[in-house]
């Protein structure tokens, strides 16, 4: 980072999809400056924001003159516009099973790293809030799927039908790899180069290891582990990920995380009997 690149990304601490704009632009050796959107105070809804991002969500990123939003997205075109190193595989093939994961990622471990997260720790910050602020914060998710998982994550905590759906994502996405890196041969997801397939998933299962979680999905999957092992430790995802949250804010997930940890257990082995039948 320098403080006058020509690239821009807009995030907010500890935000879980601009880490993985990150581990790519750290696999690239791009330069970037960092614009904060407090999205406790709500800047990600200020209309000069809007006007970059008209999800009202971070990441953003300003590329000279091109603005790009989604973080997968950001993350193919920083691919493309930086090609060396390459992150996605050459072939048609390689590239369609490359996305297969971020698909997966986009469509619901993004949302279920986040149900567990609110469940765990942002819900206990909508505590300490006002009745009044809280009202903004619930209106101003814009969308109602959205709105109905946070303040369901909100009353209910763990106990939410939105984390259950949560914990049977991992649950199906960590079987999933388990059999992708045996058809592989490992040890990165698609073989023997690293990819955006890795990028996307990196930042999710650092989060449900922080939050205390991981091993109740990873005791019995060696080759996840294995490959978690290599992940968690590839440079760019250290310097990024560990490398810039503040020792409080890792203690506030391992903290509130081992809360809930023993009812995420029963819940998931309530989503494993409902999945027998
Ligand atoms: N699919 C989007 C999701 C973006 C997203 O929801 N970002 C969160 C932070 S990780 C956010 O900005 N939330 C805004 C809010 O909580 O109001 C992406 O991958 O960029």
């Amino acid at each position: 980072m320098n403080g006058n690149a020509e690239r821009t990304l807009y995030t907010f601490t500890n935000s879980i999809c601009t880490q993985k704009v990150f581990i790519t632009l750290a696999e690239k050796q791009l330069d970037y400056d960092m614009h904060i959107v407090n999205l406790f105070n709500n800047e990600q809804f200020d209309p000069e924001y809007l006007k970059l991002n008209p999800k009202g969500v971070v990441p953003t990123l300003v590329d000279g003159d091109n603005v790009v939003i989604e973080s997968t997205l950001i993350c193919e075109y920083l691919d493309e516009t930086y090609p060396d190193p390459p992150l996605a595989p050459a072939t048609p093939i390689g590239r369609a099973t490359m996305r297969l994961w971020s698909k997966q990622v986009d469509e619901g471990i993004f949302a279920a790293a986040r149900e567990l997260s609110f469940s765990a720790q942002f819900r206990e910050k909508l505590k300490t809030m006002t009745e009044d602020q809280r009202q903004v914060r619930f209106r101003n998710v814009g969308d109602p799927e959205r709105h109905a998982a946070f303040k369901s994550t909100y009353e209910e905590g763990v106990n939410s039908p939105f984390v259950l759906q949560a914990i049977g994502n991992f649950e199906k996405m960590f079987k999933l790899l388990e059999q992708a890196l045996a058809q592989s041969g490992g040890p990165w997801i698609l073989g023997d180069s690293y990819t955006l397939a890795d990028i996307n998933l990196t930042p999710f299962v650092y989060r449900v290891e922080y939050l205390n979680l991981l091993d109740l999905w990873l005791q019995d999957k060696p080759r996840v582990q294995q490959w978690w092992a290599m992940a968690r430790a590839r440079p760019s995802a250290v310097a990024t990920i560990p490398g810039r949250l503040a020792a409080e804010v890792v203690a506030d997930m391992t903290h509130f995380g081992g809360l809930i940890r023993d009812r995420v257990a029963q819940r998931r082995q309530e989503y494993l009997n409902m999945m027998q039948r």
